[in-house]
């Protein structure tokens, strides 16, 4: 049952048919499917096929955008499932993809997930220069900074955020954690970010580590 929903989505992702992807996502959900198994077995595996087929130059930028919108309108229907929380909220982050980057699925992943454990999630969006997110940090009070980045050419604005960061005396106040595919450990130490997580789940889990220390 859940393998043929999958196929569906992975099939509604890659013709970027958003209707339907919705639908099935609420199908699968209805059905009594685990919300993460969808999201990790149909949506992300979905949204890696696509990028395989990219890589290839099989398909083309229109089609990897109009499957990009499908997926978001995927995850808007898992949200509020993941979101079960009281009033009080366990910590505040603040995230957003780095300046010179526009890949939002794997940001917003992170955040619906960062959500789904009750912090409050403070998103910046794409393209967020280190001053609008030392801005974000200084009024919010976050104890969480989250960068995103896709490309090896944005990965720098992630050092130039850290260092604004410094120059702003916020450093000591704020934990940073980097992510995003080309982003490694090795990075995150050259930069001095507090962690490095390398999916949505870790994402969380070293923000959850971080509070703590
Ligand atoms: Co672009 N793109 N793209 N793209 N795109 C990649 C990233 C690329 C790997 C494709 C390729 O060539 N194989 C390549 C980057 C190469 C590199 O630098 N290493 C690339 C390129 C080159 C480009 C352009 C330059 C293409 C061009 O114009 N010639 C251009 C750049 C635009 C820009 O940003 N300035 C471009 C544009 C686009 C679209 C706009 C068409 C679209 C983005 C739409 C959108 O996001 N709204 C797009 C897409 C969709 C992709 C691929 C196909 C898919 C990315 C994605 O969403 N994956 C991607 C190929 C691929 O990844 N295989 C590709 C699914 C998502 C769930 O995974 O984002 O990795 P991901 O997130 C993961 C983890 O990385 C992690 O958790 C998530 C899941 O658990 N994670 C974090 C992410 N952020 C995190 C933060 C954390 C922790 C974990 O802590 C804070």
């Amino acid at each position: 049952m859940a393998e043929t929903i999958f196929l569906d989505i992975k099939e509604a992702l890659r013709k970027g048919d958003r209707v339907s992807v919705a639908e099935l996502v609420k199908k699968a959900m209805d059905s009594g499917i685990e919300i993460r198994k969808i999201m990790d077995e149909a949506l992300i595996l979905g949204m890696e096929e696509i990028g395989s087929k990219f890589k290839k130059n099989e398909i083309f930028i229109p089609e990897v955008l109009i499957s990009a919108k499908a997926m978001h309108y995927g995850m808007a229907v898992l949200e509020p499932h993941f979101v079960r929380c009281g009033i009080k909220p366990i910590g505040k982050v603040v995230i957003g993809t780095v300046k010179g980057d526009l890949h939002d699925i794997g940001k917003n992943i992170v955040s619906m997930m960062m959500k789904g454990v009750c912090f409050e999630v403070e998103d910046q969006g794409i393209d967020v220069s280190p001053a609008k997110f030392v801005d974000a940090v200084r009024k919010s009070g976050a104890d969480i900074l989250a960068m995103s980045s896709l490309l090896t050419t944005s990965m720098p604005s992630m050092r130039e955020t850290i260092k604004a960061l410094k120059s702003a005396n916020l450093r000591d106040k704020v934990k940073v954690i980097v992510g995003g595919a080309p982003v490694t450990q090795d990075f995150a130490d050259s930069i001095e970010a507090d962690a490095f997580a390398r999916d949505a789940a870790s994402a969380v889990d070293k923000a959850k580590e971080l509070l703590k220390r």
